[in-house]
C-alpha cells in the first residue's frame, strides 16, 4: 500500500482564521477526489523558522505524498488534480482551462482580494486598491453571470479555489455581485467542504483543549 497523502498545517491558530487557513484547500480536493489523506502539523509558535527547508516562506500548507513534497496551496491542488479527474479532466482542452483558472483565482483574483483585505482590517479606510478588486470581481461576475462552472462545464479545481479565494467575508460583503454570491454558495454548499471545513475548525478546537490541559 502506498504511504497517505500528508497535509501539513499549523498545531493551533489563534480564532480569527479558522475555518481560512488554506489547508482546507488541500482537505477539500482530497475530500471530493476521495484521496485518503491524514493531517499533520508543525508548531504555530515559531512558524516562521521551524520549517523553512519544506516551505521557504514560513508558511502552510504543504503537501507530502510520497517522494513528493510541494509547498504553496494552488501548486498542491495542481498535484492532486493529476491523481484525480475528479478535480480535473484529463482531456487537453478541459485540462488546459481548468489550469488557465487557478492561475486566475491565485495571479489575477487572490493577488487582489488578499492585499484589500488586509489594507482593510489593518485599518486603512481609503484602501487604494479598491478600484482595481471592484473591477477584477466585477470582470468575474460577467463570467460567472453566464456559466455554472469555470472550466469545462463541470466542477473542477479551478472552481474550487476560485471559491475558496471569494468566500471571505469582507470580500463577499464588499459590493452587489449575486452570480458570485451564488457560486459560493454553490461551491460552499458541497459536502467535501463542509466537511474539510468542519475538520479543520475541529483540529483547531482539539489544540485549544491540548493548551487548556496543565502540564
Ligand atoms: N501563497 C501561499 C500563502 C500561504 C499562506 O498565506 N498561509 C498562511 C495560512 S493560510 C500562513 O501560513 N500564515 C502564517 C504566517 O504567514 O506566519 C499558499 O497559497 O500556500
Amino acid at each position: 500500500m502506498s504511504a497517505p497523502l500528508l497535509i501539513w498545517t499549523l498545531d493551533w491558530v489563534p480564532p480569527g482564521p479558522r475555518g481560512f487557513v488554506r489547508d482546507l484547500r488541500l482537505r477539500w480536493a482530497a475530500e471530493e477526489a476521495g484521496l485518503p489523506y491524514e493531517v499533520r502539523t508543525i508548531p504555530f509558535e515559531d512558524r516562521e523558522t521551524n520549517h523553512l527547508d519544506r516551505q521557504p516562506f514560513g508558511q502552510v500548507p504543504y503537501l507530502t505524498d510520497g517522494d513528493v513534497a510541494i509547498f504553496e496551496s494552488g501548486a498542491g491542488l495542481l498535484h492532486l488534480a493529476r491523481r484525480s479527474a475528479t478535480l480535473m479532466p484529463r482531456d487537453p482542452v478541459g485540462e488546459a482551462q481548468t489550469k488557465q483558472w487557478v492561475l486566475a483565482a491565485l495571479n489575477s483574483i487572490e493577488m487582489v482580494t488578499v492585499p484589500w483585505w488586509y489594507l482593510t482590517i489593518t485599518g486603512e479606510t481609503n484602501n487604494g486598491l479598491t478600484v482595481w478588486m471592484d473591477k477584477r470581481l466585477a470582470q468575474l461576475e460577467r463570467v460567472l453571470s453566464e456559466r455554472e462552472w469555470l472550466a469545462a462545464d463541470r466542477f473542477t479545481v479551478a472552481d474550487l479555489l476560485m471559491a475558496d479565494v471569494l468566500r471571505v467575508a469582507k470580500v463577499r460583503a464588499h459590493g452587489d455581485r449575486p452570480a458570485t454570491e451564488a457560486y459560493v454558495e454553490r461551491l460552499t454548499s458541497r459536502p467535501a467542504f463542509r466537511k474539510a471545513h468542519a475538520d479543520q475548525m475541529a483540529h483547531f478546537a482539539d489544540a485549544d483543549q491540548m493548551r487548556a490541559k496543565p502540564r
